[in-house]
């Protein structure tokens, strides 16, 4: 098992959930792959974009439902400070995970966190679980909980 796979695994053990990851035959990549692979929406996939603070370089972590794309502003206004798109080297500094695995729990370096409500219309959602090939499902409230996230609109 790969040590991003096992991050997560231990994080939501360690949460005291019985982690229902799974591994795809096929690409989960994107957002767009992982609900084909799932079977489900795409605004149900959690997508994990990482930005990080112009000054600062504080990371932060906009769970955002697959079909939506984060607002650059409303993001900073979010975060509480000036923002730009983390860059694949720094994710994985950061994180522990490469761009199309990155998961919304066991990072390396915790991050604030921030939610959009709109993941919450669903009674399961999908996660990349730390590789570009595995997912996990999770309740919007579990996840919600175990990130420290706060709901935000930040989607344009
Ligand atoms: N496994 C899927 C679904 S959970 C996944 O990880 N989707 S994702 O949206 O969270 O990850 C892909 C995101 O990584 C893209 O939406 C984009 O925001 C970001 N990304 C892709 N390429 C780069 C890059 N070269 N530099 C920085 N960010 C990138």
């Amino acid at each position: 098992m790969s040590k991003s796979l096992k991050r997560v695994t231990r994080a939501l053990l360690d949460a005291g959930l019985e982690p229902d990851i799974r591994e795809m035959a096929d690409s989960t990549r994107t957002a767009a792959e992982a609900a084909a692979a799932v079977g489900c929406e795409l605004d149900q996939i959690v997508k994990s974009i990482i930005f990080a603070g112009t000054e600062s370089g504080t990371i932060h972590l906009f769970l955002t439902a697959g079909g939506n794309q984060v607002d650059p502003a409303k993001a900073t206004q979010a975060a509480g400070e000036p923002l730009r798109r983390a860059d694949a080297a720094e994710i994985r500094a950061k994180t522990g995970f490469a761009i199309g695995g990155v998961a919304p729990l066991g990072h390396l370096t915790p991050a604030p966190a921030y939610f959009d409500p709109r993941l919450s219309d669903f009674i399961e959602i999908w996660a990349a679980a730390g590789t570009p090939r595995h997912v996990f499902a999770i309740s919007p409230a579990k996840l919600l909980h175990l990130t420290g996230a706060q709901p935000t609109d930040f989607t344009s």
